[in-house]
């Protein structure tokens, strides 16, 4: 595991319409990231976290698409921050925000690698566009805007796309999936667990035949973007969308620890923790743990 790690936080707020998810970062400092990775001698670089720009009035949705501006800009800075610190040979560890930063995340990482492949966790795919989705909501979106479907706002962030190929990137958890979206994933063949084949085979086979199968891609690299309601909304209720049947924080924590094992992941981003919604910050200090096991803390 890369041992330089660069961490920067995101208080996006605007994919998405409940005011909160902006205060994640701070949560998930408070529950204390930097001294639990400290612990596990990485070297820290923290960058604090990005200004976003918030509208001074509601602007309303153009196109299906809440806040577009607003979200493209904010995403165009985390770009080109990320982009910074993969040319310095640095981890990239993005603190959510909502999930629409996962572009901004992307496209900094992405330029940097070939074939990037990329694990997608998550009760939700994100592959809507302003066609298809059902709020308008560019959080819904972020994986089909990598993919190069959707508001060229959104898709042409740091002038290139797309960002990654469909048979790179693996869904894992999905148990709330739009009409388009699934649409979207029988034409371009994504690769996904749903809740169903995870309570099946179990979170070790899931894990075990993820990572084979992007080995199987060749992938250069992997992004692992973890999205805090594939939790079980009973032990993780300090998100904004959440879904009943759940991971459990438990089995989350083992496929962290596979993960790590794997030595394959080369950078990550943890999003859609709202401290407003939690209960004394238990899910900001869920994410930390994961992050701890991913990172590498071990028992022996
Ligand atoms: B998240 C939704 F309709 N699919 O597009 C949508 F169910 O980043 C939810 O995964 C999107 O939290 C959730 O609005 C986005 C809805
Ligand atoms: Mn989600
Ligand atoms: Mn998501
Ligand atoms: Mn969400």
């Amino acid at each position: 595991m890369n041992k330089q790690l660069s961490i920067i936080g995101v208080p996006m707020d605007l994919g998405q319409n409940r005011r909160g998810v902006d205060m994640g970062p701070s949560a998930i400092r408070y529950a204390g990231v930097i001294e639990r990775l400290e612990q596990l001698k990485y070297q820290i670089e923290d960058l604090g976290d990005l200004v976003i720009s918030r509208p001074t009035e509601e602007k309303g949705k153009k196109d299906n698409l809440r806040n577009l501006d607003e979200v493209a800009e904010g995403n165009i800075t985390l770009a080109q921050e990320v982009d910074k610190i993969v040319e310095q040979g640095r981890f990239p560890l993005v603190l959510g925000g909502d999930h629409s930063i996962a572009m901004g995340t992307l496209a900094g990482i992405s330029k940097h690698y070939e074939n990037l492949g990329v694990i997608w966790y998550d009760a939700h795919a994100d592959l809507n566009s302003g066609e298809t989705s059902p709020s308008g909501n560019i959080h819904g979106m972020p994986l089909a805007v990598s993919l190069g479907i959707g508001h060229e706002k959104l898709t042409n962030i740091l002038d290139y796309q797309p960002k990654i190929k469909p048979e790179n990137i693996v869904i894992i958890g999905a148990r709330s999936v739009d009409e388009g979206e699934r649409e979207l994933i029988k034409e371009k063949g994504v690769k996904v667990y749903t809740m169903h084949e995870v309570d099946r085979l179990g979170m070790s086979e899931v894990m075990q035949e993820s990572l084979e199968y992007l080995e199987g891609r060749n992938v250069d690299g992997v992004h692992l973007s973890l999205d805090l309601d594939s939790l079980d909304p009973e032990e993780a209720p300090g998100v904004g969308t959440p879904v009943m049947g759940g991971f459990s924080y438990r089995e989350s924590h083992l496929a962290m620890e596979m993960l790590n094992e794997s030595e394959k992941i080369t950078s990550a981003e943890f999003v859609e923790v709202n401290p407003i919604l939690d209960e004394k910050n238990k899910t900001a200090s869920m994410a930390v743990g994961l992050m701890g096991s991913l990172l590498g803390e071990k028992l022996k």
